[in-house]
């Protein structure tokens, strides 16, 4: 089947001044939309062709001869799942189930930031940070380029992007600033919050 590039889930300009239109033009527009391109170009007319995103994803992972088809996939599913992790008016702390599990696994809220910008910072070069849940409990991660939990056996709950596109326009080489204005103005906590009751 044909992949699709969702709609970002609010306007281009609403994660202003903390995103720019222009980061999300080009980041949602052309990065996202050419992951979703690539993808649909490297399943044509392979036994993958009729086949949803996740189930690629499963089936393509660690075959070195299918990276292509793997870094495609898994970057539509990053994508996809990074926008509904942020929102206009967002950051701060969780509040509910959710915090009360981040304090039983992780500690505290204060460690989970600590734990979270720390995985940012330490992705050398072009990746993920994550909350996952792993065997039931809450873990913070990293992932380089396109990897991702689900190739893990781990579920995502929240996840950061770090690449340079994702924050170059508006923070150059700032990536430390970007991560302290996703936590605490853009996280979509109750988006986090609902990942962890479906899980
Ligand atoms: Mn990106």
């Amino acid at each position: 089947m044909a992949h699709t590039l969702p709609a970002l889930p609010y306007d281009l300009d609403a994660l202003e001044p903390h995103i720019s239109r222009a980061t999300l033009e080009f980041h949602h527009g052309k990065h996202h939309a050419a992951y979703v391109t690539n993808l649909n170009n490297l399943i044509s007319g392979t036994e993958l062709e009729n086949s949803g995103l996740e189930e690629i994803i499963v089936a393509v992972a660690g075959d070195a001869g299918k990276a292509g088809i793997f870094n495609n996939a898994a970057q539509v599913w990053n994508h996809s799942f990074y926008w509904q992790c942020i929102k206009p008016a967002g950051g701060g702390a969780p509040s509910g189930a959710l915090l009360d599990k981040i304090n039983a696994d992780l500690g505290s809220f204060e460690a989970f930031v600590e734990q979270f910008k720390a995985a940012g910072a330490t992705q050398f070069g072009s990746g993920w940070a994550w909350l996952v849940l792993d065997n039931g409990s809450l873990k913070v991660t990293k992932t380089p380029n396109a990897d991702l939990p689900l190739a893990h056996g781990q579920t995502a709950l929240l996840t950061m992007d770090v690449w340079e596109h994702a924050y170059y326009l508006d923070y150059q080489n700032r990536r430390p600033d970007y991560m302290t204005t996703f936590l605490e103005k853009l996280v979509n906590w109750d988006f986090v919050a609902a990942n962890l009751a479906a899980a």
